[in-house]
């Protein structure tokens, strides 16, 4: 079967199963002429009533037969999603219905759209750029409504047009870099100082896309948060006041939880996952021993750690372990069981851990909890304040890493007093790569890639 771009397509467009309202969706020079040997209209001729529903019914002409009732509306191509012919079917939500609708498109002339493929055509027909396009995807599967609108505000073009400035500026640069080598005895304008700073600004903004990208990763998958601690300091019960659910199991016995337990935590509206694991101390068994080696493994890979211990039980080696371990790590340590009387030394372990986040809490009474949730969201959360726009795809975040490389490579060189010309062909180095952040070099693979993991029928 020999597919082409050329091809009119055609997809329902609603999600499966049984609705209200379920829309066929046509692309291509025959969009309409497919259209209405499926669907006949009684007045108005939507060939001649672009943008307006017109009442008609679903037919099998080849058996001359009215399957269902419902409305056509026919888009030009110069508003249209594809910018090609669009023609959109709504009828009764029947799935057995629709994939008939369907059928007879396909017996009229049309082939079965691929997933991604309207939106590939409004990509390579320059409706959308690929930044685009891979927001519209994210704005049909966005976990959170803050998401969905960060992904609108993209779909519209926001992350394309701050990309396109900064290649604004850098052709600037690379303008001035260029008239001082073309004139060099004529005393023009860019002095290395001035050059070093507008490199820097450059850097700037690529580096708050790159801390983005931890924001925008919390948000599509949860940041992974690790409670760890010694055993019996309180982790399963804590774990359990903190999802507001008996989850885990808790008992006054030291070695409760073996294995780990993760679950999903919304907190001020982002999503993480927060982990129960095994506490640490003298392994009594196998079962045990392999409860502290996964909950090291946990805790060395996970994106943050509440570090607990427990206030009432003197400081312990187990402890100074962990506090140990955890220092790369955003962590904040809570004293536990607060409404016990106090026999650790909290002096000796915060002078070993100055600058740590820490509180009392007692996940026994719920004091603090509440003090403990927003601590959690300041310190996990990007330290930046929350981005207005974020980078939800690798894709993106390599192309930013590479751009932000060369421009850094250009910083030190000037630094070192390198040839200007060295460093125009290093901050020229940046634009392709713009291109390729915007979709405007087509690579197949990348194209492919990211079309595929659309639905069917966008
Ligand atoms: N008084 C008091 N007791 C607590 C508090 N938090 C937990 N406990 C008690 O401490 C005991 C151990 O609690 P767990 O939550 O099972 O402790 P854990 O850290 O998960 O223990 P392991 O899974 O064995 O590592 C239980 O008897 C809890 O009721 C607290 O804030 N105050
Ligand atoms: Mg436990």
């Amino acid at each position: 079967m020999n597919e082409s771009l050329d091809d009119t397509i055609i997809a329902i467009s609603t999600p499966p199963g049984e609705g209200g309202i379920g829309l066929i969706r046509l692309s291509g020079q025959d969009a309409l002429v497919v259209a209405q040997k499926i669907f006949k209209t009684e007045k108005l001729n939507p060939a001649d009533h672009p943008g307006l529903m017109c009442f008609g019914y679903l037919v099998d002409s080849f058996r001359d037969e009215k399957l269902d009732v419902g409305y056509i509306c026919y888009f030009k191509p110069e508003v249209s999603y594809t910018r090609e012919d669009v023609v959109e079917i709504s009828l009764h939500g029947s799935p057995l219905m629709l994939n008939e609708a369907v059928r007879l498109g396909i017996k009229s002339g049309a082939r079965l759209a691929r997933p991604g493929e309207f939106t590939l055509r409004a990509y390579l027909h320059g409706r959308l750029d690929i930044v685009q396009a891979e927001a519209v995807n994210d704005l049909i599967r966005a976990v959170s409504i803050d998401q969905a609108r960060i992904s609108f505000r993209q779909v519209e073009g926001s992350l394309s047009k701050k990309l396109q400035t900064i290649r604004q500026e850098i052709i600037e640069v690379l303008a001035s870099l260029e008239a001082s080598l073309e004139f060099p005895e004529e005393d023009l304008n860019l002095e290395p100082d001035e050059l070093h700073n507008r490199l820097e600004g450059l850097i700037n903004d690529l580096q708050k896309f790159l801390w983005s990208y931890q924001q925008g990763k919390a948000m599509l998958e949860g940041l992974t948060i690790a409670i760890v601690g010694r055993t019996n300091v309180g982790k399963s019960t804590l774990f359990n006041v903190l999802l507001e659910e008996e989850r885990a199991i808790v008992t006054p016995y030291a070695g409760t939880t073996r294995d780990f337990i993760r679950e999903d935590l919304l907190l001020d509206g982002v999503r993480m996952k927060l982990v129960d694991t095994a506490g640490f101390g003298q392994a009594e068994n196998p079962v045990e021993e392999a409860g502290i080696t996964m909950a090291k493994n946990i805790a060395s890979e996970a994106d943050g750690l509440l570090v607990i211990l427990d206030s009432s039980r003197p400081e312990s080696q187990e402890d100074f372990y962990l506090l140990e371990k955890s220092r790369e790590k955003k962590r904040i340590i809570a004293f536990n069981k607060a409404d016990l009387k106090h026999m650790i030394n909290r002096r000796k372990i915060l002078e070993k851990n100055k600058e740590v986040l820490w509180l009392d809490v007692s996940a026994l009474t719920g004091e603090n909890i509440g003090e403990l949730r927003k601590l959690m969201t300041k310190t996990f959360m990007s330290e930046e304040e929350k981005q207005e726009e974020i980078i939800l795809h690798e894709r993106q975040k390599i192309l930013i890493e590479q751009m932000i490389g060369h421009l850094d490579e250009a910083r030190i060189k000037l630094e070192s007093a390198y040839g200007l010309e060295i460093i125009a062909e290093e901050v020229k180095t940046v634009l392709p790569i713009i291109g390729e952040f915007i979709g405007e070099i087509k690579s197949a693979e990348v194209i492919d890639q990211i079309f595929s993991r659309f639905c069917l029928g966008k």
